[in-house]
């Protein structure tokens, strides 16, 4: 329905600089060479590469400190968000489906603002171990990647530094479904109430199963079915039995098959606007067949969203 021509554009987002750890900045690099702009050309999708932070060096400007706002690499993660915001946004405008691989989450800021800026109806699903709706104000880590949703919403936005006034506040507490969530902070809880969004856990889940949540959760912010979907995926939905190389590790979460369902029934809807795959930290596995499984499920993610089928 959305993108009857199949074009794509894969954006690469090779940051880490929303987490203390190292390594997620090469998830791109991993996914690439796995096959991934293949494995979607072999899909029907026309493909182009882009590499918007080519040449920033972000990386060795990383610090692990707190800044008077009580968040860490505040400058970078708001450089890295600015370059990504115009590239989603041109490709989305282009009629292009923006492909964001991360690197991690904080560039959720960039993605879903840029999705909400090239149509105002677009809906966010959220498919996370976490919330990442924390607040300069509330945060205990002070981890950007805990923080893009927030940004997005103004919420607490009395203590947002300055250089983050440029973001569009444009993503509406109705129009985003959490799904996978297990990890969610105190503080995270209640804004979760406060702006009565959407949250399906991992108990939902289970209670219901994963074909109904995924019902459930676009009847919420998609009741009919009519406005494109920004799908965030961060890997760290999935159990990490199967998705071992990613920061932030959270036993109980979505089985393989229940992780790839919601990619294949987004696609099913015809609606994917756009996706973000990001948390994959090919530095982080502990074997080379954790590598190989976490980069091979952000690969299968792509592929089922963008249309693979079973049969
Ligand atoms: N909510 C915690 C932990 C966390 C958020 N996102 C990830 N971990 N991956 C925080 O730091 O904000
Ligand atoms: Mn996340
Ligand atoms: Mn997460």
């Amino acid at each position: 329905k959305f993108h009857p021509n199949k074009r794509a554009t894969i954006i690469t987002a090779p940051f880490s600089g929303g987490q203390p750890k190292g390594g997620v900045e090469l998830g791109p690099e991993y996914i690439l060479k796995a096959g991934f702009e293949k494995q979607i050309k072999n899909l029907g999708w026309t493909t182009t590469v882009e590499h918007p932070l080519e040449g920033t060096n972000f990386e060795l400007k990383k610090s692990n400190e707190k800044d008077e706002y009580g968040i860490k690499n505040t400058v970078i993660v708001n450089e890295c968000n600015k370059l990504l915001f115009d590239r989603v946004l041109t490709n989305a405008n282009l009629g292009n489906l923006p492909v964001t691989i991360g690197g991690d989450h904080s560039i959720g800021t960039a993605t879903v603002s840029a999705m909400l800026e090239h149509n105002p109806d677009t809906c966010v699903l959220w498919i996370d171990a976490h919330a990442d709706i924390n607040s300069p104000k509330i945060t205990e880590s002070g981890n950007l990647h805990g923080c893009p949703l927030s940004f997005v919403m103004g919420i607490d936005s009395e203590s947002y530094p300055p250089i983050m006034q440029w973001i569009p506040q444009n993503l509406k507490p109705g129009k985003i479904a959490y799904i996978g969530l297990r990890d969610v902070d105190d503080a995270e809880k209640k804004i979760l109430k406060q702006y009565n969004i959407p949250a399906f856990s991992m108990f939902h889940i289970d209670k219901y199963g994963i074909g109904k949540v995924i019902e459930m959760a676009l009847d919420k912010v998609n009741p009919n079915r009519e406005y494109p979907i920004h799908l965030s995926y961060d890997v760290d939905a999935i159990d990490p039995s199967f998705v071992p190389a990613t920061g932030t590790r959270v036993e109980g979460g979505l089985s393989m098959r229940e992780g790839l369902f919601v990619a294949e029934a987004v696609a099913e809807t015809g609606l994917l606007g756009s996706l973000d795959i990001v948390e994959t930290n090919p530095m982080l596995g502990e074997t080379d067949a954790h590598v190989l499984d976490t980069v091979g499920a952000a690969c299968a993610i792509g592929r089922c969203a963008l249309g693979q089928t079973l049969l």
